[in-house]
């Protein structure tokens, strides 16, 4: 978040990553690029979207079973790209490892502030989220 604002203030090309979680809580922060930046602002930003709170969702799953683990750890697949071109910047949906690459070049490219929204399996997790140990 604080990259989409701090960038504002400068014209370097920032690349941002981010989870799901954290588009989900603060996607109207694009609009502080898109507004300053409409024509000429290289904000590349990739997010992670595996629909869900998996830190969480993990344990509570481990811990509550599988009906009672999923509430309200499951997020909508969200277009969060549609939700940036909205507000003025460039996105794109990418559900392929090999259309990630070209897409953030297509976005660079586009000079505009972005969102390559990459749909992953929401059943894989980390392997600090399999770590963690608040639910042991
Ligand atoms: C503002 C805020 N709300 C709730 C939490 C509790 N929390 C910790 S991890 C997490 C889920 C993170 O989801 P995401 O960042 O999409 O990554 P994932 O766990 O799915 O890999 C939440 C909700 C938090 N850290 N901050």
């Amino acid at each position: 978040m604080f990259t989409l604002r701090g960038g504002v203030a400068g014209d370097r090309p920032r690349l941002y990553h981010e989870a799901d979680h954290q588009t989900c809580h603060h996607c109207a922060a694009y609009a502080a690029p898109s507004g300053n930046h409409q024509h000429g602002f290289p904000l590349v930003s990739v997010v992670g979207n595996n629909a869900g709170w998996n830190q969480i969702r993990f344990g509570q799953l481990s811990k509550y079973g599988q009906k009672r683990g999923d509430v309200a750890n499951k997020l909508s697949p969200t277009r969060y790209d549609v939700i940036v071109e909205a507000m003025g910047g460039y996105g794109e949906l990418v559900t392929q490892p090999q259309d990630i690459r070209p897409a953030m070049e297509r976005a660079r490219a586009s000079v505009k502030p972005s969102c390559v929204n990459v749909i992953l399996d929401p059943d894989i997790y980390s392997s600090g989220t399999m770590n963690q140990t608040m639910y042991k």
